[in-house]
């Protein structure tokens, strides 16, 4: 029997994951020697690549000595934490990485806490400590209190402890040491991550974790065998979540090695491999003996705690830049997301709308921004967090914030996250000069408060938050202040009337751009909204087009992301997505009924 490792990588976002697994693939020798690698290699998707991060999960195998290590890379941002949630019962063992400078962040508490109460012993890793201002001893101090504060049982409080550098290659047991290689991680692997329980004589029981497909074979599970074997062309019973049963052949059983994926034709307990063959198989499902089925325990994934009404585009620009555009359409796009995605739901509104809930407003982002690279176009409502009723009481999710920020601008945050119903828990001088502040916050109070966050601090101030739990309702929480400026007719902008609109606000259209009667051009610098008409051009005779023309100088519009539009839209407004644009629109696009809608409003406060 071949000697298994399984572990999985975890860690608050960008403290050097992906790049920590790129250098165990490298110095393990599993590349062929004339195989070229990018940088971060596992992180694979085109998002992925585009912004760093990662967001999928992902698993790869090393061999190191007379071991195989199966590696699960999974992402730091909080609003992907139900992918490290699933992957942590697949392994045996953790790689906590936590930021020499930074030290435990949110997230760090997030994974650790989930990590401990599966029973698993960290190895940590306290990385990058070349970087300046990095403080090793007390970013220790600060893991071992955190350990302490969950709870984790003596065995865990022992955990041994690492310092690395990723991104150079090296890890040494005492800061003292030589930076090499990756030896003495690779050896601490081995020598603490348990060997997998179970036994290839038992019955076969397996669990998907991850989906995947394959133009050739369709639908893929890449699976932790927890005991017996699997074999190509044997059957097996595939126990979903619900119950249900249906039996069929491994078509298809491929094994890891490094970033390639290798045809094998037999695999046992405590492996990693991709099964192909089930045409409904899911994530959560258990593989079984036909003889003797005992599903493995359904997984558990923490419930969406933010939902956004994505519905049919019916502005008037609707069906011009899309393929996509029907709600059959999205209904179909959404189902299959559902499919694999575990910590998201989606349900059906009628009116072509549709009730999509996740972790947060970046995973709902992810999912609209592949939806519209894949030709879609809808629209997207504010984000709601999701409101439960516990024993009659109205109860709403909590999120732990952590902002560092200079200290000249330590009272105005204060003062603003307090108006968003934020609770200080903590507030420590950090020896670079800034404050680190910690809070509890009601998710509710932190939708939108990014933007206002980076102006307030001049774009220096860093935030990180991640799910809490759920709390008691905390009553009316403030929103954005500036109103709208919106197009009061249909048309192309005109240079002239732009620059007229500037000193009312900052614009987010260029001249030539579409707009229509409803459409949010851009943010004013009062509250309340403002119709604007951004079609008056100046008389021609006095129009001169060039561009060293004074009369029309244009400041550079903001540049409205997806994100930043979902962030900053009121409950009358919609986020219009198409392949080519974001556009902000009001909800209603007649003017008169707009007024007597904000009339109403008026009087009902
Ligand atoms: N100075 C320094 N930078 C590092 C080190 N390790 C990683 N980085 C940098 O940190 C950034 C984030 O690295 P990633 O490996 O993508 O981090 P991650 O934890 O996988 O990030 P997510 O998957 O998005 O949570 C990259 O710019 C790396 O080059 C290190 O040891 N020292
Ligand atoms: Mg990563």
């Amino acid at each position: 029997m071949q000697k298994i490792k399984n572990i999985a990588v975890i860690a608050h976002v960008d403290h050097g994951k992906t790049t920590l697994v790129d250098q165990l693939l490298q110095q393990s020798g599993t590349y062929e020697a004339h195989q070229e690698v990018q940088e971060r290699a596992m992180d694979s998707n085109e998002i992925e690549m585009e912004r760093g991060i990662t967001i999928l999960s992902k698993n790869t195998a090393i061999t190191y000595g007379d071991h195989k290590i199966n590696i699960i890379d999974t992402p730091g941002h909080a609003d992907f934490g139900g992918e490290v949630e699933r992957v942590l019962k697949m392994v045996d063992g953790v790689l906590l990485l936590v930021d020499a400078q930074e030290g435990v962040m949110p997230q760090t508490k997030f994974v650790l806490k989930k990590a401990i109460a599966f029973g698993l012993i960290p190895v940590v890793v306290i990385n990058k400590i070349d970087k300046d201002g990095s403080d090793p001893d007390r970013v220790m101090d600060e893991v071992f209190d955190l350990l302490v504060a969950l709870d984790a049982n003596e065995e865990q409080l022992e955990f041994p402890v690492l310092y690395a550098a990723a991104r150079d290659g090296y890890a040494k047991h005492e800061m003292e040491d030589e930076n090499k290689d990756m030896v003495p991680l690779f050896d601490a692997i081995i020598e603490h991550v348990p060997y997998p329980k179970g036994s290839p004589d038992n019955d076969t029981q397996a669990q998907v974790f991850t989906l995947d497909s394959d133009n050739f074979v369709g639908r893929i599970g890449i699976t932790r065998i927890f005991n017996g074997k699997v074999k190509k062309g044997d059957e097996y019973l595939l126990v979903k979540a619900d119950g249900s049963k249906s039996k069929s052949r491994i078509s298809k059983l491929i094994g890891f090695k490094g970033l390639e994926r290798i045809e094998i034709q037999e695999a046992e307990a405590g492996d990693i491999v991709a099964i192909a063959g089930f045409n409904d198989i899911d994530v959560g499902d258990s593989i079984c003996d036909p003889k003797n089925p005992v599903a493995l325990d359904p997984m558990h994934v923490e419930e969406p705690t933010l939902s956004v009404i994505m519905s049919v585009n019916n502005g008037p620009l609707a069906g011009q830049e899309g393929k996509h555009v029907t709600s059959n359409k999205i209904s179909e796009r959404l189902e299959k997301e559902m499919e694999t995605n575990i910590a998201m739901r989606m349900e059906p509104m009628g009116d072509a709308s549709f009730k999509v809930s996740g972790r947060g407003e970046l995973q709902i982002g992810i999912l609209a921004e592949n939806m519209r690279r894949e030709g879609f176009e809808f629209m997207l409502a504010r984000p709601e967090v999701v409101v439960k009723e516990e024993n009659g009481v109205k109860m709403e999710p909590f999120e732990h914030l952590v902002v560092d920020v200079p200290e000249e601008f330590q009272g105005v945050a204060i003062e603003k996250l307090g108006k968003r119903k934020a609770n200080m828990t903590q507030l420590t001088p950090m020896p670079d000069g800034t404050v680190r502040l910690e809070f509890e916050i009601p998710a509710r109070g932190l939708i939108g408060f990014r933007n206002e966050f980076l102006t307030d601090t001049k774009g220096e101030g860093i935030m990180n938050h991640s799910y809490l739990e759920y709390r008691a309702y905390t009553g009316k929480v403030e929103s954005r202040t500036p109103g709208a400026l919106v197009s009061m007719d249909d048309g192309e902008a005109v240079a002239f009337s732009i620059f007229n609109l500037q000193a009312r606000g900052v614009m987010f259209i260029s001249a030539q751009e579409k707009v229509y009667s409803g459409m949010v051009i851009g943010e004013s610098a009062r509250p309340g909204d403002l119709d604007v008409n951004p079609l008056k051009g100046k008389a021609l005779t006095n129009m001169r087009t060039s561009g060293t023309d004074e009369a029309v100088k244009l400041v550079k519009p903001r540049q409205i992301t997806l994100e930043s539009a979902m962030e900053w839209i009121e409950d009358d407004e919609l986020v219009e997505i198409t392949p080519e644009s974001i556009r902000i629109r009001k909800k209603s696009l007649d003017p008169v009924v707009r007024k007597r809608l904000a009339r109403d409003k008026k009087n009902s406060k």
